[in-house]
C-alpha cells in the first residue's frame, strides 16, 4: 500500500494529500513529528536523506518533493488533474510552480514568523516577515486575475495546481492574512473547500494549528 510519510500542518505535505484523498487512492499516512526529531531519524533519512517531509514508499519506489510526488500519482492513477497534452501540461507545470515558489515561499516566510516560531520556540524575524507580506502583495494579484477569468487556476478544469496553491492559501486563517482584497480567490477559496476531499481532510487544519499557537 501507498505510504505518505509526514505532518497535516506542512504546506507541502497537503498538497499531496490533498490529492490522495481526491483521487481516493488507498493509503497509509505515518505522521511524522518534527518537534520530537522524526524527520531525522535514522529511519527516515533512508527514506529521505535529505530530512523533510513529504516522502512516500509506493511498493518499493521511494519518492521526495511534494510536486514530483503530485505528477507521479496523477500520472500512476490516470487523472486529468495532470493533462497528457503538452500545453495542458505545461501551464498546469507552470502554475504548479508558481503557486510553489512565489506564494507559497511568500507564505511561508509570514507562516514561520507569524505561526511557527510560537510552536518550535523560535524567535520571529521581522525582515523575513516583511518581504513575505511585500511579496504576497506582488504575486497575489496575478493569481485573482487568472480566478477572475477561470474558474479555477489553469482554467475550467480542476488541476494539480489547485490543491497546490490551496494547501498555502488554507493557512491564511489560522495566521489572520485576510484575502478580502482578492475577491475572485476568495470565492475559489471557498468552492474548494466545500468539496468533498476537502471535508474529509483538511476542514480542520486551520483551527488546529491555531490551537497549537497559545
Ligand atoms: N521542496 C520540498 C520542501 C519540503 C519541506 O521544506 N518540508 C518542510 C516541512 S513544511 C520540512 O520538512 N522541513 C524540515 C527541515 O527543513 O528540516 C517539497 O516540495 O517537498
Amino acid at each position: 500500500m501507498l505510504k505518505i510519510y509526514g505532518n497535516p500542518l506542512s504546506i507541502f505535505v497537503n498538497k499531496v494529500n490533498f490529492l490522495v484523498v481526491y483521487l481516493g487512492l488507498d493509503h497509509e499516512f505515518i505522521e511524522l513529528d518534527p518537534r520530537k526529531g522524526d524527520l531525522k531519524s535514522a529511519e527516515f533519512l533512508v527514506i529521505n536523506p535529505v530530512g523533510k517531509m513529504p516522502a512516500i514508499v509506493d511498493g518499493d519506489f521511494n519518492l521526495t518533493e511534494s510536486l514530483a510526488i503530485m505528477r507521479y500519482l496523477a500520472d500512476k492513477n490516470n487523472s486529468d488533474l495532470y493533462p497528457k497534452a503538452l500545453e495542458e501540461r505545461a501551464v498546469v507545470d507552470q502554475w504548479l510552480d508558481f503557486t510553489t515558489v512565489h506564494i507559497g515561499t511568500s507564505l511561508l516566510k509570514i507562516a514561520v514568523n507569524k505561526v511557527f516560531y510560537k510552536i518550535f520556540n523560535m524567535e520571529p524575524d521581522l525582515r523575513s516577515l516583511k518581504e513575505g507580506e511585500e511579496s504576497m502583495i506582488r504575486f497575489l494579484p496575478i493569481v485573482e486575475k487568472q480566478l477572475q477569468k477561470n474558474k479555477y487556476v489553469c482554467g475550467d478544469k480542476l488541476s494539480l495546481a489547485d490543491f497546490s496553491l490551496l494547501a498555502s492559501l488554507g493557512l491564511t486563517d489560522a495566521m489572520d492574512y485576510s484575502l478580502s482584497d482578492y475577491p475572485a480567490l476568495s470565492s475559489w477559496l471557498k468552492d474548494l473547500r466545500a468539496m468533498e476531499f476537502y471535508q474529509t481532510y483538511g476542514k480542520d487544519i486551520p483551527a488546529v494549528l491555531k490551537s497549537m499557537m497559545v
